[in-house]
């Protein structure tokens, strides 16, 4: 174990150096888990995160209406049946101020506070060849060495917050839903404008339509939404799931999406088309993403599944909206349910027959720019508005790392890299970046298509296991080997290829922000089957990686 060299009184290693065995960046459910597996271990090892305190995604999005759209039962972690049962859910999906203070709830059951450090941001990462060891930049001004870096920064936490022209001049208050403030936002007789309708979008503008003076809601690409159904859980319903504990535990880890749910209704095509119906019609009742990650498998695949699920929710959808305006402007047509994030919704799409809420579609009139007084369209028109809310997502995946100046051997550059080709060894390694470990990155599986705290315990535990096996073995540094991570590019591909998901564009293929290689940034032969693939590598001895 190596000497660690203690952080100042305020926290801060300013100008000096702190030797650890390994460093994680981030504080969410992936950075607490490894840090408590790493600890077990015996291992020097801290936590960094430019957040104020633990969280994460649910540190940073607390806007108004966020919440779980996973069952509160099965987000969970699964390592601790004392853990999980120690806490007790409100509600099938509860929101965000419940959520963060389960995420207290763990760091002081766990007690892990003591090894992280709050309002510091890695800025560079240098791999040292000669001494096998990262040497770690902070913004300040820590310098820290360590031989494993760890990175759980999130999949969704880099958020796109400056998208129009002319946003500084706004004389009025502008939020990025991921960077809301602390402090309750007033909204009353205020005329607000939210950007975007995604699973974001849509939970802050159900939750302030009846807060606002006007609200006026800027939709571009339509989406699919589900209706959700949050029981309410008191002790019947929580001893009851608390109860259930060990059979989840052992079959969260092993379906398509480390959801409870499943695709089990069998075959498509063994399937008449009253059978199916009566079966997409049970499972959307359910009131959850069921109907998306446990109907049939085929609507990610077959063109005829795609198109008679998609139909089923537009003409849900329709009955709802009733009016031609807001079902051209709401309800998609040129994509297949499923093959973006499907939002789950509480009232979304009954907001637009309120009085105070305007709808402005941007497919034909883009946003051109933001004003001193509002919002401007393509065609000139003006929005004057008090508050503007950008829902405009994240870049998903990469942007949490080549935010950071990450330089692997011979200097090489994450960020650059990546601006030509999104390359990782079963989103756990990059060749080329020794002893670089990462949750949440791309072509794992991650929130596309996965329960995250499913993927995330899995990840970590992938990696706790290696440098387990490397310290048992006495070897100091872990590289992808080059025809690895080919063969995991090309394994990926190919099963994504064979979906209807590489044929759309969302956050999923990277296609919401300009320049980003295209390529599906979730792995989506399933979580169960990943979690195969990952074991047998590790069994095998890590085949497809050189240690030294
Ligand atoms: P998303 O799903 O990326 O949604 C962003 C929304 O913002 C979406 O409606 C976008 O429209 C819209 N957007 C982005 N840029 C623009 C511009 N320039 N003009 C108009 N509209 C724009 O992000 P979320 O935060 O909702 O959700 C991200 C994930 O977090 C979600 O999938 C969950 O896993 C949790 P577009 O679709 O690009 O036409």
């Amino acid at each position: 174990m190596s000497d660690v060299i203690p952080l100042t009184e305020s926290g801060h290693a300013t100008g000096a150096t702190l030797s650890l065995d390994a460093m994680i960046i981030g504080t969410g459910v992936a950075g607490l888990y490894e840090l408590h597996l790493l600890r077990q271990q015996g291992l020097s090892v801290m936590a960094f995160d430019t957040a104020s305190d633990v969280g994460g995604t649910w540190y940073w999005n607390r806007y108004p209406g966020a919440r779980f759209d996973s069952e509160s039962y099965i987000y969970q972690y699964l390592f601790s049946e004392d853990l999980y049962k120690g806490w007790s859910w409100s509600e099938k999906f509860p929101g965000q101020p419940e959520i963060e203070r389960w995420m207290h709830y763990v760091v002081d059951r766990l007690d892990l506070r003591k090894d992280m450090r709050f309002d510091t941001t890695v800025t560079t990462a240098r791999f040292d060849e000669a001494i096998g060891r990262w040497r770690v930049e902070t913004d300040r001004g820590d310098v820290i060495d360590t031989r494993y870096l760890i990175t759980c920064c999130g999949m969704l936490s880099a958020p796109l917050t400056s998208v129009f022209p002319g946003q500084d001049t706004f004389e009025g208050t502008l939020f990025h839903t991921a960077r809301w403030p602390k402090t309750p936002v007033d909204f009353s007789g205020k005329r607000v404008g939210v950007i975007g309708i995604g699973a974001t979008g849509i939970q802050v503008i159900q939750t302030i339509a009846d807060q606002v003076g006007h609200l006026t809601v800027f939709a571009r690409t339509p989406q699919y939404t589900l209706p959700m159904k949050s029981p309410a859980y008191g002790a019947v319903e929580q001893d009851s799931y608390k109860a259930r504990f060990r059979e989840l535990a052992e079959r969260i880890p092993h379906t398509f999406s480390g959801f409870e749910y499943d695709f089990e209704n069998g075959a498509w095509a063994d399937r008449t088309p009253e059978e199916r119906h009566a079966i997409i019609d049970e499972i959307w009742r359910d009131g959850s993403l069921k109907l998306w990650l446990a109907s049939f498998a085929e609507i990610f695949t077959d063109e005829e599944a795609s198109e008679v699920v998609s139909e089923f929710v537009r003409a849900k959808m329709r009955e709802r909206l009733k009016d031609p305006r807001l079902c051209e402007i709401l309800i998609p047509s040129d994509y297949g349910f499923g093959t973006h994030r499907v939002p789950l919704e509480r009232g979304f799409l009954d907001v637009f027959h309120r009085p105070n809420v305007t709808l402005i579609g941007l497919r034909d009139t883009p946003i051109s720019a933001i004003t001193p007084k509002g919002i401007e369209l393509a065609d000139g028109t003006e929005h004057a508005l008090d508050v503007i809310i950008l829902a405009t997502g994240f870049d998903a995946g990469t942007g949490a790392l080549t935010r950071i100046n990450i330089r692997g051997r011979d200097d090489r550059s994450l960020k650059e890299e990546w601006a030509q080709d999104i390359r990782t060894t079963m989103g756990l390694q990059v060749h080329g970046y020794p002893n670089l470990f990462m949750t949440g990155a791309p072509l794992a599986p991650s929130a596309a298509l996965c329960n995250m705290t499913t993927c995330l315990q899995q990840q970590a535990e992938w990696i706790s296991d290696c440098i387990a096996h490397m310290r048992s073995r006495d070897v100091q540094v872990i590289e992808a080997t080059k025809a690895a991570q080919d063969e995991w590019v090309e394994h990926h591909d190919a099963l994504a290829e064979a979906t209807l998901v590489t044929k759309t564009h969302s956050w999923y293929m990277g296609s919401n922000v300009a320049g980003k290689p295209r390529r599906l940034l979730s792995y989506i032969g399933g979580v169960g089957t990943y979690r195969q693939k990952c074991t047998a590598v590790a069994e095998h001895g890590y085949p497809g990686f050189t240690f030294r």
